[in-house]
């Protein structure tokens, strides 16, 4: 039986720190079913459209300079209730205050290299899927 979506990004400190690979490994062991992933880059101007939503937040120039700053993994996933079943799974925004054995308590190396983006509504689990991926890739 099909799921609900939500959106993920691997950001780039964790690319560069060689963790990818554990935290699709994680992602999976998770049961979330991968229905579209890419290696891939953001350039300043998408960082700034993909977090406008942060606009007014001091650390909105910061965090879309790091988004920026080298390769990531954005990916959709399908699970039961993924949008929440996710953000548990990943742990709070903060690593330090994320629970043991989360993905950010394992990766994270600070507030804003949190190892991973996760969509925090449905709605906008399409919205950022839409700005990685074309309905056919992700849609079907
Ligand atoms: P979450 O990703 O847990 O939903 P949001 O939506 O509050 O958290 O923040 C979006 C992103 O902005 C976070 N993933 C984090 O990287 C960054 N961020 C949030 N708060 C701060 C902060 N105080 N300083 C630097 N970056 C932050």
């Amino acid at each position: 039986m099909a799921g609900s979506i939500t959106f993920t990004m691997i950001k780039p400190k964790a690319v560069a720190n060689g963790n990818m690979g554990k935290i699709i490994d994680k992602i999976i062991d998770g049961g979330f079913q991968i229905k579209a992933l890419k290696y891939t880059k953001l350039s300043k101007e998408e960082a700034k459209r993909f977090y406008a939503v942060h606009k007014e937040r001091p650390f909105y120039e910061g965090l879309t300079d790091f988004m920026s700053s080298g390769y990531i993994i954005a990916a959709v996933l399908e699970k039961d209730n993924a949008v929440e079943a996710y953000r548990n799974y990943i742990g709070a925004t903060n690593p330090e205050d994320a629970e043991e054995g989360t993905i950010r308590k394992l990766y994270g190396t600070n507030i804003e290299a949190n190892a991973v983006h996760g969509s925090d509504s449905d709605d906008n689990a399409v919205i950022e899927s839409n700005f990685f991926f074309t309905a056919r890739e992700w849609d079907y």
